[in-house]
């Protein structure tokens, strides 16, 4: 992707552990590496089309001059966000906050935080058996579309589907979600079970019946298997009603360990595997 860059931008602010620090302030330098695509400000000559870099720096400038964190962790931390959420068109950010008069005994030429924070793109598989199961997947997308770390790109049509997993219990209505998010996967996972915990949702049966369940299907071409998180979502070559959404709004998305596209594990599936899907909507 292309890059605009920024670098040793000053800035007189007052981060610090020592109240010294806070009160006096002292010189920050901060480089920015933005990621975002320049390709048709560069053919059309055109600033609008692109990321100003003037108003890139008069924004950090403020912003690490307007806040006061006790860690450069934390200034760069929130300073990326503030920038990724302020940008449409920068997909991802690499800071670096020096601190050259950092308060360290000895001589040294300067001390600094590098992070790299981006729009991640992440797949969602949504389904709802309970009560009015239509609102609590539109609830579900209301949820992200309301959430400012969250950007919801496309939402796949609901389609009925057989109960899997042996569970005896009413038809769902499933679908898939794709979105860019900010959140780490754990981050994620805990903001999808408020998502579900808000449509009253109670954990009693494992595969048993649920007015909503939102499981992450990809993130970004991660791997994953913690205790927490399973990433790819373990099952999902297995479903067709996961698939079948999914291949709608991601057919040539590749599962990171399988190596094979969503169409060709949907056709594997209605090939060979369980048939769930009843009706599309
Ligand atoms: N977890 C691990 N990996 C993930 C991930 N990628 N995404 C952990 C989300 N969560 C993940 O989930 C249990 C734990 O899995 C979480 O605490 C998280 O740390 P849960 O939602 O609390 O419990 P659950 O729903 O009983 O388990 P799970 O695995 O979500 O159930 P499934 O496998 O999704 O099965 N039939 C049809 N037709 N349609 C359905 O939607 N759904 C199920 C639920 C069964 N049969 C179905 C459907
Ligand atoms: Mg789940």
């Amino acid at each position: 992707m292309d890059q605009i860059i920024v670098e040793d931008l000053q800035v007189y602010a007052y981060h610090g552990v020592y109240q010294q620090e806070n009160e006096k302030g002292q010189n920050f330098y901060v480089s920015v590496i933005l990621d975002t695509d320049t390709r048709a400000a560069g053919m059309e000559d055109d600033l609008g089309l692109s990321t100003n870099y003037g108003v890139v720096c008069r924004f950090l400038h403020s912003f690490l001059t307007e806040h006061t964190y006790k860690l450069i962790e934390t200034a760069a931390e929130k300073a990326a966000e503030a920038l990724l959420l302020q940008f449409p068109h920068v997909r991802q950010v690499t800071m670096e906050l020096k601190k050259p008069e950092a308060p360290i005994p000895f001589p040294f030429g300067s001390v600094s935080v590098r992070i790299t924070r981006g729009w991640r793109r992440v797949y969602i598989a949504c389904g709802s058996n309970i009560g009015d199961r239509r609102v609590h997947l539109n609830n579900a997308v209301d949820a992200l579309l309301s959430d400012k770390k969250c950007r919801v790109l496309r939402v796949s049509d609901w389609v009925e589907t057989t109960p899997y997993g042996g569970v005896e219990q009413a038809d769902f209505l499933n679908g898939a979600l794709s979105i860019e998010t900010l959140y780490t996967p754990e981050e994620l996972l805990e903001m999808l079970q408020a998502v579900e915990k808000k449509e009253a949702r109670e954990r009693k049966e494992r595969w048993g019946p649920r007015t909503l369940d939102l499981d992450i299907l990809l993130y970004e071409g991660s791997v994953r298997d913690t205790k927490l998180l399973t990433i790819p979502h373990r099952d999902m070559k297995n479903r067709d009603f996961v698939l079948k959404p999914l291949a709608q709004i991601a057919p040539y998305e590749i599962h990171p360990i399988l190596g094979k596209s969503i169409l060709e594990l949907l056709e594997a599936v209605e090939a060979e595997g369980e048939k769930h899907i009843l009706s599309e909507d």
